[in-house]
């Protein structure tokens, strides 16, 4: 298996395998700029006036004062039970004028607090999109972040490099198996775990493959020999079901009580079979599911297709999960999700896979997506092309997205409730970058490690 070729955000000669936390730093930079056009273009709440409505209060001044006590979202949403973690950080910890600068005529407490988050989202990257972007577009996006107050963000690291679980690039890059004769062994601990969804909320009681939500890719091709072993490092009981694969043995299905007893505290679990089926899969417990998929346990399991058909020059798996922390991607809400980004003319492979429990319709602005298979069957001549794509729980779409448009495009869950609030954008929103050339994404990446 070749790792260097399966980096989710980056061409095969960017990635270094021995360099994973800065292949996370890498792929967090490299989209970084695109959220200045999302607060901008895309999704700003201008009229927000109805289910969500801003803390309105007349005048500069008041709305100034209003800022810093502006009630989480929780308390008026129908989904406050999601909605309220994900939504509370950029009103409870920095949404203030002092930090930020002189609020503008007009604005209520709401845009003080929208604009916050995109200032957490793009932080220290501000600079580096001038030379992306070029003088005339940058200076749009300055004014719009207010870059002349010289706001504190400016000088931190982008929110969703912030987010203490680093492990996200890791989780996103396959899990290296080693090799017994021709089988390909994977090991993996089930852990409980603090999460952090953004780094200005206080961590979450989770659960982990390997500490990690999602947990680590595993990848083989198809017609691989796969062995599994998982260590319960939990207090309580758990089976590992790897979604959509066909079993020849049916005791490998991970149902404890049907297929298995459960897996308990302290003991290691072995999964056995041939990878048959080709394509976007996922593995998860099977046991008190509610609870504990919802806290974490999912992750990505991709079987390569030989040879691979599908063209493409970028790759990102995009596991949406709406329960404990909230509406999420990769296990974080935004701003403290990882952009997906593209060089102009690059083709983007997109795997959907939804571990929530309710569908969430993903919507791209700007360009279009090819559908190109379900639940990892290929869709052939039944192939189709959308800008909004809803994925039922336990489904996988995979598409494709040619990149020819440069600029910053907004992409969500068109539920508006997972996406936009009294606080503004927070939960299941990403942008696609796409940028005008490779060396662009370079650039970024300097800049971020910098
Ligand atoms: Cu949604």
């Amino acid at each position: 298996m070749d790792t260097k070729s399966q980096d989710p955000l980056l061409p095969a000669d960017l990635v270094d395998p021995s360099l994973s936390r800065r292949g996370f730093l890498r792929g967090a930079a490299l989209a970084g700029g695109g959220l200045v056009a999302v607060g901008l273009a895309a999704c700003a709440p201008t009229a927000a006036g109805w289910t969500y409505g801003p803390v309105v209060t007349p005048g500069a001044a008041a709305a100034a004062s209003a800022a810093a006590t502006v009630a989480p979202a929780a308390s008026s949403s129908p989904a406050a039970h999601s909605m309220a973690p994900s939504a509370a950080p950029s009103a409870a910890a920095s949404a203030s004028p002092a930090a930020g600068g002189p609020i503008p005529a007009g604005w209520s407490a709401h845009d003080v607090a929208a604009r916050e988050v995109i200032r957490r989202y793009l932080g220290d990257l501000v600079p580096a999109l001038k030379d992306i972007y070029g003088p005339v577009a940058f200076a749009k996006m300055a004014e719009i972040l207010g870059a002349a107050d010289d706001y504190p963000q400016l000088k931190e690291k982008p929110a969703f490099v912030q987010v203490p679980q680093l492990f996200l690039q890791d989780a996103l890059q396959p899990l290296k198996p080693e090799l017994d004769g021709d089988t390909k062994v994977f090991k993996l601990t089930i852990d409980a775990m603090e999460h952090k969804i953004d780094e200005l909320l206080p961590p979450v009681a989770a659960l982990g493959y390997n500490g990690q939500w999602p947990g680590p890719t595993i990848r083989v091709t198809q017609g691989d020999k796969v062995r599994v072993l998982f260590t319960n490092n939990l207090t309580e009981t758990t089976g590992v079901h790897f979604h959509g694969v066909e079993f020849d043995d049916f005791f490998q299905d991970g149902i404890p009580f049907v297929t298995q007893l459960p897996i308990t505290p302290g003991e290691t679990y072995t999964y056995e079979f041939v990878a048959k089926t080709a394509g976007s899969l996922m593995y998860h417990s099977h046991h008190n599911a509610t609870d504990q998929v919802g806290r974490g346990l999912l992750g990505a399991f991709i079987v390569d297709p030989k040879p691979e058909p599908v063209k493409y020059d970028r790759e990102y798996v995009w596991i949406s999960n709406d329960e404990l922390g909230g509406f999420t991607i990769n296990g974080h809400g935004f701003p403290a999700v990882i952009p997906v980004l593209a060089a102009k003319d690059e083709t983007v492979r997109i795997r959907f896979m939804n571990e929530g429990i309710m569908m969430h319709p993903w919507h791209l602005h700007g360009m279009t997506m090819r559908v190109i298979a379900r639940d990892g069957h290929p869709l052939g001549s039944a192939a189709f092309t959308c800008d909004t794509l809803g994925v039922n729980p336990g489904e996988r779409y995979d598409v494709l997205i040619d990149a020819k448009t440069p600029g910053v495009w907004a992409f969500h869950c068109h539920i508006l409730p997972h996406v936009e609030g009294t606080n503004g954008m927070f939960g299941m929103v990403n942008t696609l970058i796409v940028v005008p050339e490779k060396a662009h994404v370079d650039a970024i990446v300097t800049a971020l490690l910098a």
